[in-house]
């Protein structure tokens, strides 16, 4: 009986960084709970945690590296598949140049200290311009508006949710996503608390959301419409003379100018909400002692993306709560890679993707255009993809179709811990260790939390014989495929060389606390520097430090929206919307039995007058259809939904021959990414459209 010992870890499932007590004998995990004193998590851990368990003793887990044959997958050694990989890029860029290899980096990246140091610099070594990542199905738009504003893509305003005494929130469900791009673990605790004090919350969401369950006041909006809303009540509050901008705003007057057509009794006819209350919450809003507008997903993966995160963003502006407390401000990172201009400010249409045209941002392409990038024939086809931490076949629109193109590869390497829907298709899949195996210290979230603080989190496992972390195999994929260029990238193998606490270590020394590893280590709950401060126009990074609120391409796309979002929905027409879920992380957490008991949760949602107009009655099959797909599944009546839309969870569907999912394979459900439509972008960032979706809705015969 060896003894039990607990040692200090950290969640890094999601966005919210919990701090956690995992007690361990031996190799094993035998409890994990909440850190209560951790200053952010401050004790809060959802059920997710508690599969981390599960992901350590998973027998489906890969722990050594795979190699697909005729026979099935064959074990090999690490310098096999080294090897091979390195090898097999090198001969595609010889014979077809550097783009015919595609690079997909996935939303785990973020969570990996090493994936994050060393992934995106054996892409830059790749030297590929068909660079893909998850943040064209998530928050491209906030990147897109940050770096038009204030002049870096991560210069990303935070609500300031413990502070606020209104909190105005367009598509985002935090009391289950537990917060994005707003790192505040505990959001069901911090909502009770803010309306606790007196505070208020507003939520338009076309579902009666489990946040919306906390008291918040709730309206129905119709999907893909929230840019005419947002930007309605820019509106009233311009008109009517309750505007407060900073001394550095500038363009208010275009975009007033702009907004002309944005009338809150146009709006009501697209989006289903009463002028009244467009009219009273933009005064509320613009009156209350500190008040934050935020919106997530619901209004990033829409048509009109960007138009509503540059609306969150003038609501914050022209009421003054920009950089305010209780408004939207800026973290001050122990890291800053901001401040030091490490990180790319953003730049976009410096090349366009080879076969629809669309223009990169920050160095990536939209993902909705990789399968016709694979099966397009001609100069630049790519014919090599290595995905890192992604599952883009249940994650990306159209995903059948990307599934089908990845069949056609010459090559394929996956560095994954999971035969999935997408790796199943890899030549060779190179596995790191598991989360608790590694180091960590959060480079993203630590900037995107609602308190300054900083964390180096030690391994709570050793790493086991012959494993190898995220970032020793971009080293030595690095090191083997350096040798057959010609040219040396010499940034990128220099970054490829040094262990991610080196970097961590000089991010620490350079940043805003003269930190250093060894100090931050001394204090194993982290380091806390209280709340967040007002630091601009200083933090700006435009020219003269100013903002200019109407940026030409923003005006430029909000006339041209005009017309089509403030036109009226056909009637009888279904949208379909997404809907998070606590039990499940994306697509890669269902193998957890913990995680998935119970009653199953991947019904289609439907208001019962949409049923009933349908002849549909509690459990029956139906084929949900669209322009770009179709799917069978259970649908459910829910009061929760707006009359007119339906909602289907994403990351479900793992039935398909060969993925190793032993678990998550019995679920039903199918890939909502089936109905989603590659050809459906926000125009202004090549956002994927994963919300709005018309669909119709049949019984299966
Ligand atoms: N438990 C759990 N937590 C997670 C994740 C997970 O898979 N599971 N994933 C993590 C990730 S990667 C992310 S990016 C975050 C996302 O975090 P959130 O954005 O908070 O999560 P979603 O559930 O996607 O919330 C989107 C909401 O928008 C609504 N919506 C859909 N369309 C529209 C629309 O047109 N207008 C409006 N106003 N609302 C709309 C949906 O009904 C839904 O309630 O969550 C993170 N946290
Ligand atoms: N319709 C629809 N589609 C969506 C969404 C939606 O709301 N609706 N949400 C979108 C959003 S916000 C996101 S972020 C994406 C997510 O989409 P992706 O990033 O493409 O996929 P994930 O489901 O996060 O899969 C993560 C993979 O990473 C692996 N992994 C986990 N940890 C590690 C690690 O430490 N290292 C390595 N190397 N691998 C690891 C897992 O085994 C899994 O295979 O999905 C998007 N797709
Ligand atoms: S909210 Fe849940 S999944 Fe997210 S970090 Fe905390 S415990 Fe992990
Ligand atoms: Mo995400």
């Amino acid at each position: 009986m060896t003894e039990a010992i607990t040692r200090l870890g950290r969640c890094t499932l999601c966005e919210a960084m919990c701090g956690l007590r995992v007690t361990t004998s031996g190799n094993r995990i035998v409890g994990i709970r909440g850190d209560e004193d951790d200053s952010l998590s401050a004790g809060h851990i959802c059920p997710k945690a508690l599969a981390l368990a599960d992901l350590r003793d998973d027998p489906d887990r890969l722990r050594s590296p795979v190699r697909r044959t005729e026979d099935g997958w064959r074990d090999i050694s690490w310098e096999e598949a080294f090897d091979l990989v390195a090898e097999r890029f090198a001969r595609l860029r010889r014979r077809h140049g550097a783009d015919s290899v595609a690079v997909y980096l996935g939303n785990p990246v973020t969570h990996s200290l090493g994936a994050m140091t060393h992934a995106p610099a054996f892409a830059d070594l790749l030297g590929t311009r068909n660079r893909f990542s998850a943040s064209s199905v998530d928050q491209l738009p906030h990147q897109v508006v940050a770096r038009l504003l204030y002049g870096n893509q991560w210069l990303l305003p935070v609500p300031d949710v413990d502070r606020t005494a209104y909190f105005l929130v367009f598509g985002a469900n935090p009391a289950v996503s537990n917060g994005s791009l707003m790192t505040a673990p505990g959001m069901g605790r911090r909502i009770r608390a803010l309306l606790a004090r007196g505070g208020t919350m507003v939520l338009f969401d076309p579902r009666r959301t489990e946040t919306a369950r906390l008291g918040a006041e709730h309206h129905f909006v119709r999907p893909g419409t929230d840019a005419a809303l947002i930007l309605a009540m820019v509106r009233v509050i311009l008109d009517e003379g309750l505007a407060r901008p900073a001394a550095y705003i500038d363009g208010l007057d275009e975009v007033r100018d702009v907004l002309a057509p944005f009338e809150p009794e146009r709006a009501e006819a697209a989006a289903g909400v009463e002028p009244g209350t467009v009219r009273r919450v933009a005064r509320e809003f613009a009156t209350a002692p500190a008040a934050a507008c935020y919106g997530r997903m619901g209004v990033s993966t829409q048509r009109f993306g960007t138009l509503c995160q540059w609306g969150i963003q003038l609501l914050n502006i022209v009421t003054g709560n920009l950089d305010r407390p209780g408004g939207t401000l800026l973290t001050r990172p122990a890291v800053d890679p901001i401040r030091t201009r490490q990180i790319d400010p953003g730049h976009q249409g410096r090349w366009r993707s080879r076969v629809r045209g669309l223009p990169e941002f920050g160095g990536e392409l939209p993902v909705a255009t990789l399968a016709e990038e694979i099966r397009t024939p001609g100069p630049g086809q790519v014919r090599g993809l290595l995905t890192v931490a992604g599952n883009p076949v249940s994650s990306t629109p159209g995903g059948p179709a990307l599934d089908e193109a990845l069949a056609g590869l010459d090559f394929m390497a996956c560095v994954d811990f999971y035969v999935n829907e997408t790796t199943r298709h890899a030549d060779v899949i190179l596995p790191p260790t598991e989360p608790l195996e590694r180091d960590h210290y959060d480079l993203i979230f630590h900037m995107l939390a609602v308190r300054n603080t900083a964390r180096y989190v030690p391994a709570v496992f050793p790493k086991p014989p012959g494993a190898r972390h995220d970032w020793e195999i971009f080293r030595e994929l690095g090191r083997r495929y350096g040798r057959f260029l010609r040219s040396r990238a010499w940034r990128a193998a220099l970054m490829l060389r040094m262990p991610p606490e080196r970097i961590v270590d000089l991010g620490l020394r350079t940043g805003p606390y003269r930190l250093s590893l060894k100090k931050l280590r001394r204090s194993p709950q982290g380091a806390d520097f209280g709340e967040l401060r007002p630091s601009l126009p200083r933090r700006l990074q435009t020219p003269r430090r100013r903002v200019h609120a109407a940026p030409p391409s923003l005006v430029a796309a909000a006339e041209e929206a005009v017309s089509e979002l403030l036109e009226p929905p056909e009637p009888g027409a279904l949208l379909l919307v997404g809907r998070r879920q606590l039990r499940g992380n994306n697509s890669w957490m269902h193998n957890s039995g913990r995680l998935v008991k119970g009653r199953a949760r991947h019904h289609l949602l439907m208001n019962p007058g949409d049923m009933a107009a349908r002849g549909l009655g509690e459990g029956d099959l139906v084929s949900v259809r669209s322009p770009a797909g179709v799917l069978t599944v259970e649908a459910s009546a829910s009061q929760d939904m707006m009359p007119g839309t339906v909602s289907l969870p994403h990351g479900y569907g793992h039935a398909l021959p060969g993925v190793r999912l032993s678990v998550a394979r019995r679920l039903p459900g199918s890939s909502v990414n089936a109905l989603t439509d590659p050809a459906s972008l926000d125009q202004v960032s090549g956002t994927a459209v994963l919300n709005g979706v018309p669909v119709t809705v049949e019984r299966c015969r």
